[in-house]
């Protein structure tokens, strides 16, 4: 029983890692693996970077690269709907949730497959983020509906449901296949 509960909570913390931290892979690059890419804009319609994702083993590799983004701590996450109509984005639905799980990294009943850790845009505008999503495929992601990714105002908390109290979008792209 003791070594059930200690697995378990091995498995809890290496789920937890692999959502935080700019740089753990779940598994090694697939060759061939399909690729999809998506540029990112504002309300407003002005170029903002672009993201991608990547098939790799057990998931998919997510890559973000933004600039003319205010300085600060911003929520990032993949959206269920391959939409973005500004100024609000609302039409790229909530977050991707193919497994019906609760929001965020930090939610015992969490994340979705959406849940990507937050964005740190410098003073200059700019921001890097690197995560990859265990589970997670690009044949759900870019499923009839597609797949959008948006970034937020404010920082995600990374446990409220449904979206982390991370504000509005300010930044959406629709992924399609590279
Ligand atoms: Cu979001
Ligand atoms: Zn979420």
């Amino acid at each position: 029983m003791r070594a059930i509960l200690v697995l378990a909570g091995l498995s809890t913390l290496a789920l937890a890692a692999c959502t935080k931290s700019e740089e753990v892979a779940v598994g090694s690059p697939t060759a061939g693996g399909a690729r999809a890419t998506a540029m990112l804009r504002t309300g407003t319609g002005q170029d903002v970077g672009r993201a991608t994702a990547t098939e790799v083993a057990g998931g998919i590799r997510y890559t973000l690269d933004v600039k003319g983004l205010p300085a600060g701590i911003h929520g990032a996450h993949i959206h269920t709907t391959g939409r973005c109509d500004g100024p609000d984005f609302t039409t790229a639905g909530g977050h991707w949730n193919p497994t019906t799980m609760k929001h965020g990294s930090m939610n015992p009943q969490g994340p979705h497959e959406g849940d990507l850790p937050n964005l740190t845009i410098g003073s200059d505008g700019r921001g890097t983020l690197g995560a990859t999503v265990p589970g997670a495929t690009m044949a759900g992601l870019l499923d009839a509906d597609g797949a959008a990714i948006v970034v937020h105002a404010g920082p995600d908390d990374l446990m409220s449901d449904p979206a982390g109290n991370s504000g509005g979008r300010i930044a959406c792209g629709v992924f399609a296949p590279a």
